[in-house]
């Protein structure tokens, strides 16, 4: 038995949209904590598919992928029962789904500023009230929200985006209120930018072979001076679901490489 502080032994995680990118790098890394088991869902079987065989050729066979889109209610409620009956207790989760659209405000439809609102806040409502009762029951468990930079900042083109992350970070704190007498810890976990799928349109090298105009601009605003991997967020979500942290509640932890800290570079 590892007695660790940050064991996840005896633990079952279901990490949200955990295909590739982000949730794929901290289910990983539950899964290197030993995590009993690892749950994630995504919107098409061909995808979960793939993911299995991902999570399998890197050792961690203990993996249940489901077919579940977070904005549908009725079946993410179905989803938590099924993982109960299948798999067992869910003690952490992490609400890592997410989408963005880069539209300016004037130009962007009601329709798709409602959709990130829908995936990116109204989801992670959904599937933490799914989880809720049982792990009050339980008198413990672990929420991870993965909010983001546009959780405190704004820029040209996010505004859904934006919106919802900020709401997802009142969302964190509010269920730390709510919950926390029943011994849940609901935190968040801000990331930088990260090289994932979602960045790659701000990445994509030029017709002429130069870098994204994106690119400089991003590693001028960072301390670090690059873009972050998604394994860099393993470390910090393994704190945030491990007993390490049970007296950190209605926390965000950002993980940006400074990127919060920093003025920008100064003139030469
Ligand atoms: P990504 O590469 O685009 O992956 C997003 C994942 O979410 C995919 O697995 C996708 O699966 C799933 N997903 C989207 N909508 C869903 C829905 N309705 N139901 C179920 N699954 C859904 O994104 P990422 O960069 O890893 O980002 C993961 C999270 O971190 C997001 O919440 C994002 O906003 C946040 N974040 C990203 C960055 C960054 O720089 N990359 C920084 C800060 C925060 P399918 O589409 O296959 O269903
Ligand atoms: C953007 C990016 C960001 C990142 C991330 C920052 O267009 O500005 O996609 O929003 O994905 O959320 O933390």
């Amino acid at each position: 038995m590892n007695n660790s502080l940050f064991s996840l032994q005896g633990r079952n995680a279901w990490v949200t949209g955990a295909c590739y990118g982000i949730g794929f790098a901290i289910a990983k890394a539950f899964a290197q904590a030993g995590a009993d088991n690892i749950i994630f869902n995504a919107r098409s079987r061909e995808a979960i598919d793939k993911a299995v065989n991902d999570y399998h050729a890197l050792g961690i066979r203990n993996v249940h992928g489901y077919v579940c889109d977070v904005t549908d209610e009725k079946a993410v409620k179905q989803l938590v029962e099924t993982i109960h009956r299948e798999v067992g207790p869910i003690h952490i989760l992490v609400n890592n789904a997410g989408i963005i659209k880069r539209i300016p405000m004037h130009e962007m439809s009601r329709q798709e500023f409602q959709q990130v609102i829908d995936i990116d806040l109204v989801a992670p409502y959904i599937v933490s009230a799914a989880v809720l009762p049982e792990m009050m029951q339980r008198r413990e468990g672990k929420i991870i929200n993965i909010c983001s930079m546009m959780s405190e900042l704004g820029r040209e083109t996010v505004s859904a985006y934006a919106a919802a992350k900020g709401g997802l970070k009142m969302l964190t704190k509010n269920i730390c209120s709510e919950y926390g007498e029943y011994n849940i810890q609901c935190n968040g976990l801000g990331p930088g930018y990260i090289a994932t799928p979602q960045t790659a349109p701000l990445r994509e090298t030029q017709p002429d072979g130069a870098k994204h105009p994106f690119d400089a601009f991003i590693c001028a605003k960072t301390p670090a001076g690059r873009w972050l991997d998604p394994d860099e967020l393993g470390g910090p979500a393994v704190f945030l679901a491990s007993r390490a942290s049970d007296a950190v509640n209605g926390h965000i932890l950002y993980v940006d490489g400074g990127i919060l800290a920093y003025i920008g570079k100064q003139p030469k």
